[in-house]
C-alpha cells in the first residue's frame, strides 16, 4: 500500500498480500461494546449474559481457572482449539451464584468474579477482596472493515507496579511492562533485543501486584497484539485481528502455580528418551559422511561428552524432504548404526517446503491426496524455499498430518533417532510467509492464512512427533520446532532460532529460555555460541557454562562463519567446555528428575527468581539467575574478561557449589567467576543425585550412584527419578522408581530418610552419601537400626559413606 504510515506498520493490521493498511485503535474507527444486560441463562456448566450487542459466556473450568468467551450479536464460534490439552477434564466444582443488584458474582473456593449488570465488564477478586483484574474497557472490537470479522480486544486496569512475563520467545527485559508485543511467527534471521514478532507465538502472560500473580491465556490463533501500558500508562490490553475473545483465567497466586496450571490446560510432555538431555553436536551442515564420521571420532578420542549430531538440510537430494543425497550419503543406514555403536544419535532437518518435482514421490503423494496448501481460488500455493519452487502441505488438515506422519517410515527405518523441524512459521523466499489468502481446513473451521499462520508450525511438529512415535517400536520420539502455538510442549522441544555470536546473545538466549519455561515450554535451548558470527574461546565457553543448565544443549552454527566444535577453540577453553559438559553428564539423574516432574506437575523446569520468590521484590527484575528445578540456582557470566560478578540469592541459605561454603541469601553477592567457574549454588539441606562422568547417556552400568548431601536448617524433600530411559514401560507397566527423600534436623541428629515408589530396579547397588556441612566425623552413622559409623570418611570435609540404595532411614549424630 502506498500511503502507508510508519505507525500503520507498526500496528500491524495487513491486507490479503500482508500490506499493512489500518491503524489499531484509530480514534475514527467507531468501538462498540456489549452493553447492558438483557437476560441471562444457565447453561450446564456455563453461565451465559446476553448484553444488548454482545454474550459473554463464563464457565468454571477449575476453582481457580474461569474461560470467557464474548459472542459478538449473542453468536459464538465452534469452541475448538488447538492447545487445550485433548486430555483435560474441569473439575467437579462446588461455586456460587449470586443475583445482586447491580452485578452477578460467581464465586468460587478460591475467587470471586463480579460481572457488572449495566455493561457486563468483569473484575475478578480474592477472598480477601483484592481486586486482581479488572475491566478497563473490557471487552470490545471494531469491525474488520478490510476483512470482515473483527478485531477483538480486552482492555485492563494495570494496577500501580505490575510486572508482566511470557510471551514464549520474546527478547527484551523479563518484565514486559511499558511494552507492545506481537505474535505472528516469523523467520527473524539474526534478530536482535529489538525484534518482535518473533519466531513463536504463546498467548499467553502472568501478571503480578498486590502479591497476587495470575495468568491469561488468550486461545486465539490470529495475529495478536499484547500492550503492557504503553499505548497508556494505566491500561494493559491484549487483541487479535480476528476469531472470538476467548481466554482464560489462570489464578495463582504464586507464578509458579499458574504455570503449572496453565500446563495442565495446554497439556504436558511425556518423557523424551534420555539421551535428547545430552549434548548435541549441529552445524549448517555436516556433509560428506566422512565428515560426520570424522566428527564422532573427534568427540570420543578427545573425551568430549556428546550424545547427538544434526543433520542440516544438505543431507538431502537437493532438499528434497525426506530424501538423502546418495554421493554425500551413499549408505545412511550403515553411517547411522555406526555412529549408533559409537554411542550418537541421529537427528535430521526437515522443513515444510515439498519441491514441485514430477519425479518425486513426496509431491506425487501430496498431490494425490490434496494435501497442499490452496490459495483463495483454489490454485495451489506455490513460493520458494530451498529446493526451489514448493508447495506447502496443510497441516491444519487431520489427513493431511497423517499422510506427513507416515513419510517418516524412511528415515526411521534408516536409524533416525530425531527429527528437527525448521522454516515453519512458516518461512519462504519471496514475500518471508505464505500470502493471507491461502485457505486453511483448521480441522474442519476453515479460514484464511490469517488464521492459520500462528498454528502451521506447531501442528508440523505434532505430526512429525506422531509420525516418529508411529514408527520407532516403542521409543520416544524427539522432535526440535523453531516456531510454535501454545500447547506445542506436549510434543516438541524448541530453539531460539537464528541468534548471533555476542554477549548480548549469550543474555539473550538466557532470558528466552527462561521466558520460554515460564510460557510452558521448559524443553527449550539456544544455539550454543551464536548461529551467525564466530565466538571467540571466551564467549563460546561462557555460552556452554550456561547451557549446561538449560533444557536443551546443543551447538549449532551457519558453518560459513568458521566452526564451532569444541575443540576449534584454544586448549585452556577446550579444558574447561569439556569439564563443564561432563558436569552436565554428571548431573544427569537430577536433570532426568527434574524433567519428569516438569512432566508430571507442569511446573517449570528452569525457573526464573520472580517465578518462586513472588514476593520478594529483589526478584523482580532479576533476569539471569535462573533455579535449575528446585535446588540449583545459576547465573551466567555474560560479559568479556570478568573475574568476579554481582548476583542475587534468593532467601535462606546456600551452599557454593565449588567451596561448599554456605552463605546467607535474601541477598546481593559478589562471586569470583574464574574462567573454569560460573556461579552455582545449592540450596541448603538438598540432595543432589550424580552419577559418574560418560561420553554418552548410559555409556556404562555404574555400581554406585552418588548423592550428595547438603545439611539441612530444616526439613528439605529431594526427589530422584529413574526408569529405563526410552520406551513406554514407564507409563504402562509401573517401570519407573520415584525416590523421595527427605532431609533434616532434630537436636543433634541429622535424618534422612527414602520412600519408594514403582517397579524398576536401579542398575546400581549403592548410594554414596556425601554430607556437606558436617566439617567433621559424626559420633555415630546407623542405617536402618544398623551402626555404620566405622564406615564413614572425612576428606577434604565431606563425610562419605556407602550404603544400601533402598535404605529407609540414615541417622547423622553429631
Ligand atoms: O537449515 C539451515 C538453517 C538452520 O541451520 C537454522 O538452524 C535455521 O534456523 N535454517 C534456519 C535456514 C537458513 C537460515 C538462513
Amino acid at each position: 500500500m502506498e500511503n502507508l504510515t510508519e505507525e500503520n506498520k507498526k500496528e500491524g493490521v495487513t491486507d490479503f498480500s500482508g500490506n499493512y493498511i489500518e491503524k489499531f485503535q484509530d480514534k475514527n474507527v467507531e468501538e462498540f461494546f456489549s452493553g447492558a444486560l438483557v437476560t441471562w441463562e444457565k447453561q450446564e456448566d456455563a453461565f451465559l449474559f446476553h448484553g444488548e450487542l454482545a454474550s459473554l459466556e463464563i464457565r468454571v473450568i477449575a476453582a481457580d481457572i474461569l474461560k470467557f468467551r464474548h459472542g459478538i450479536s449473542g453468536y459464538f464460534e465452534d469452541d475448538f482449539s488447538y492447545s487445550i490439552d485433548p486430555s483435560f477434564q474441569p473439575e467437579e466444582l462446588n461455586y456460587k451464584f449470586e443475583d445482586q443488584k447491580a452485578t452477578f458474582v460467581i464465586k468460587t473456593d478460591i475467587l470471586k468474579c463480579y460481572i457488572s449488570k449495566t455493561t457486563l465488564q468483569t473484575k475478578i477478586v480474592t477472598l480477601d477482596g483484592t481486586a486482581v483484574l479488572e475491566d478497563e474497557k473490557g471487552f470490545h472490537w471494531q469491525d474488520h472493515k478490510h476483512y470482515g470479522g473483527h478485531i477483538s480486544i480486552c482492555t485492563r486496569v494495570l494496577h500501580e507496579g505490575e510486572k508482566f512475563y511470557g510471551l514464549g520467545d520474546k527478547t527484551g527485559n523479563l518484565n514486559l511492562i511499558g511494552t507492545k508485543r506481537e505474535l505472528w511467527g516469523t523467520d527473524c534471521y539474526g534478530y536482535g533485543n529489538e525484534s518482535d514478532p518473533v519466531y513463536k507465538n504463546i498467548p499467553f502472560y502472568m501478571g503480578q501486584h498486590s502479591q497476587v500473580g495470575y495468568g491469561i491465556f488468550m486461545d486465539n490463533t490470529f495475529r495478536s497484539f499484547f500492550d503492557f501500558g504503553k499505548e497508556r500508562k494505566t491500561v494493559c490490553s491484549y487483541w487479535s485481528q480476528g476469531g472470538e475473545m476467548r481466554y482464560y483465567y489462570i489464578h495463582g497466586p504464586k507464578l509458579i502455580d499458574v504455570v503449572s496450571k496453565y500446563a495442565r490446560l495446554t497439556g504436558k510432555p511425556q518423557l523424551p528418551p534420555k539421551w535428547a538431555l545430552g549434548y548435541h553436536q549441529s552445524k549448517w551442515s555436516y556433509y560428506p559422511e566422512s565428515v560426520v564420521r570424522k566428527l564422532g571420532d573427534e568427540f570420543r578420542s578427545r573425551e568430549i561428552p556428546c550424545d547427538v549430531i544434526h543433520l542440516d538440510i544438505d543431507y538431502m537430494d537437493e532438499f528434497r524432504c525426506f530424501t538423502w543425497d546418495d554421493k554425500k550419503f551413499p549408505n545412511p543406514k550403515k553411517m547411522i548404526s555406526d555412529l549408533k555403536n559409537q554411542g550418537f544419535k541421529t537427528v535430521v532437518i526437515i522443513d515444510p517446503g515439498i519441491k514441485i518435482d514430477k519425479n518425486y514421490r513426496v509431491y506425487q503423494e501430496g498431490m494425490k491426496g490434496n494435501h497442499f496448501c490452496q490459495r483463495m481460488d483454489g490454485d495451489l500455493l506455490k513460493a520458494s524455499v530451498w529446493p526451489g519452487l514448493c508447495h506447502f502441505p496443510d497441516f491444519t488438515q487431520k489427513k493431511t498430518r497423517e499422510w506427513w506422519a507416515t513419510l517418516f517410515d524412511g528415515l526411521i527405518e534408516n536409524g533416525v533417532d530425531g527429527v528437527w523441524n525448521d522454516m515453519n512459521e512458516p518461512a519462504t523466499f519471496e514475500d518471508g510467509t505464505f500470502p493471507n489468502d491461502v485457505r486453511h481446513d483448521f480441522d474442519g473451521h476453515p479460514g484464511s492464512h490469517r488464521k492459520g499462520h500462528n498454528v502451521y508450525g506447531s501442528l508440523m511438529a505434532q505430526s512429525t512427533w506422531a509420525g516418529q512415535k508411529q514408527y520407532m517400536k516403542n521409543k520416544r520420539p524427539f522432535t526440535i520446532s523453531r516456531s510454535a502455538y501454545a500447547g506445542i510442549q506436549k510434543y516438541a522441544s524448541v530453539w531460539t532460532g537464528d541468534n548471533m555470536a555476542s554477549w548480548e546473545h549469550l543474555k539473550i538466549a538466557n532470558i528466552q529460555c527462561q521466558r520460554l519455561a515460564a510460557s510452558g515450554i521448559s524443553f527449550a535451548g539456544s544455539d550454543v555460541g551464536g548461529f551467525i558470527g564466530s565466538p571467540d574461546g571466551e564467549l563460546y565457553t561462557r555460552w556452554i557454562q550456561m547451557a549446561v543448565f538449560h533444557p536443551f544443549f546443543r551447538t549449532h552454527s551457519s558453518g560459513d562463519h568458521g566452526d564451532k566444535e569444541p575443540w576449534k577453540f584454544d586448549q585452556k577453553y577446550v579444558d574447561i567446555v569439556r569439564r563443564f559438559i561432563e558436569m552436565r553428564y554428571e548431573l544427569m539423574p537430577y536433570i532426568y528428575s527434574v524433567f519428569q516432574n516438569h512432566s508430571e506437575t507442569g511446573i517449570p523446569m528452569i525457573r526464573s527468581l520472580h517465578l518462586e520468590g513472588h514476593i520478594d521484590p529483589e526478584t523482580f527484575y532479576r533476569e539471569e539467575e535462573f533455579f535449575l528445578g528446585d535446588h540449583l540456582m545459576v547465573c551466567p557470566v555474560s560479559e568479556p574478561g570478568k573475574s568476579s560478578r554481582r548476583m542475587y540469592l534468593t532467601s535462606g541459605q546456600w551452599y557454593n557449589y565449588w567451596s561448599d561454603q554456605l552463605i546467607d541469601g535474601g541477598l546481593e553477592i559478589k562471586v569470583d567467576t574464574p574462567l573454569n567457574q560460573i556461579p552455582i549454588f545449592i540450596r541448603q539441606g538438598a540432595i543432589i543425585p550424580k552419577q559418574p562422568k560418560m561420553q554418552y547417556v548410559d555409556e556404562f552400568v555404574f555400581d554406585e550412584l552418588t548423592l550428595e548431601c547438603y545439611k539441612p536448617a530444616s526439613s528439605t524433600a529431594s526427589y530422584i527419578y529413574e526408569d529405563s530411559g526410552d520406551g513406554y514401560d514407564y507409563l504402562e507397566s509401573k517401570g519407573f522408581v520415584k525416590k523421595q527423600l527427605t532431609s533434616a534436623i532434630e537436636g543433634n541428629y541429622w535424618l534422612i530418610s527414602q520412600v519408594l515408589d514403582g517397579e524398576f530396579a536401579s542398575t546400581y547397588q549403592t548410594y554414596e552419601i556425601r554430607l556437606h556441612g558436617l566439617q567433621q566425623m559424626p559420633s555415630q552413622v546407623v542405617v536402618d537400626n544398623e551402626d555404620v559409623t566405622t564406615n564413614a570418611k572425612l576428606e577434604s570435609g565431606i563425610v562419605s559413606l556407602s550404603i544400601d540404595k533402598n535404605f529407609k532411614q540414615l541417622i547423622i549424630k553429631q
